[in-house]
């Protein structure tokens, strides 16, 4: 960590985009932990909001994390006629919980995240996230999300992924046992979507994830966001389901998805159209 912070700018440098860095100009160092699984920071930056930062990767920023966690959450959850029971996997910022907790037809939020410290971190620096454990309906898991989902089976409407990049905590929500394991946990209706990295920068992990869901699901799609604070200034989820097409929003709006930031109607589908390059590729 301290070889990616120089004269006030923090540099998110890493193998991943290797050649690449974002660097945002930082004001204070409010965190610095170690956990048991991973390093923990938050900064206070001089544009972007406080900054959540994981293994020195930015995590989320309070200047754009409303454009990742809308398109994660609403996507999937807009698919599905009526979803009442959901499980969010990661998210430990509680951004995720937030959007699901918008829903009135929602029963249950399961959350499993791995590290707590994660949690403790986000609600003192990130309460505008973080908030999203404070709905009643929340129902907080602390373990590992591939184990927790062995023991499910043809239960979730939905299942979100909210995992950070394929080195370190994340990596094992990066592979088909792991989507095996959803597919058993959901039910025959269900749907599900997960983070799945950019097609500029990662196409390798892109094509192969998307490649593990068409084995499983009938319908199994990329659909991309821009996002300023992650590598390249994009990222993009895999959404998946045996019945349902995630491309296509059910009819039933509620009146809340006017008064969002980034997800509407037409971004929905809108996200699934991929240029040329991202076409290829999948
Ligand atoms: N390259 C970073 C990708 C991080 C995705 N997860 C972020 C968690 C925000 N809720």
């Amino acid at each position: 960590m301290i070889d990616q912070i120089y004269n006030g700018w923090f540099s998110e440098i890493s193998p991943m985009w290797e050649g690449v860095a974002l660097s945002i100009q930082i004001e204070e160092h409010l965190l610095s932990k170690k956990s048991e699984f991973q390093q923990i920071d938050v900064f206070k930056t001089k544009t972007c909001g406080n900054m959540l930062v994981l293994d020195g990767i930015i995590q989320a920023t309070e200047l754009d994390e409303f454009a990742y966690q809308e398109m994660l959450a609403h996507v999937p959850m807009r698919a599905h006629p009526n979803p009442e029971r959901v499980l969010v996997i990661g998210g430990g910022d509680g951004g995720i919980l937030r959007e699901v907790s918008k829903y009135e037809c929602v029963k249950n939020i399961d959350i499993c995240e791995i590290d707590v410290e994660v949690i403790n971190a986000s609600k003192k620096y990130l309460p505008g996230m973080a908030c999203g454990f404070d709905d009643p309906r929340v129902n907080l898991n602390i373990a590992d999300g591939s184990v927790f989902i062995r023991d499910k089976q043809a239960y979730y409407d939905v299942i979100i992924v909210d995992s950070s990049d394929p080195i370190g905590p994340g990596e094992a929500l990066f592979e088909s046992p792991f989507y095996e394991g959803m597919k058993t946990a959901l039910a025959e209706s269900g749907i599900i979507a997960t983070q799945a990295e950019s097609f500029f920068l990662h196409s390798e992990t892109v094509r192969s994830l998307v490649a593990v869901c068409r084995k499983l699901f009938k319908f199994a799609f990329y659909s991309a966001m821009f996002m300023p604070t992650y590598p390249g200034g994009n990222i993009g989820i895999c959404v998946a389901s045996d019945m349902i097409d995630p491309r296509i929003p059910a009819t039933n709006e509620p009146d809340f998805i006017r008064t969002l930031k980034y997800y509407n109607h037409e971004i929905h589908s809108a996200s699934f159209v991929l240029p040329q390059n991202g076409k290829k590729l999948l």
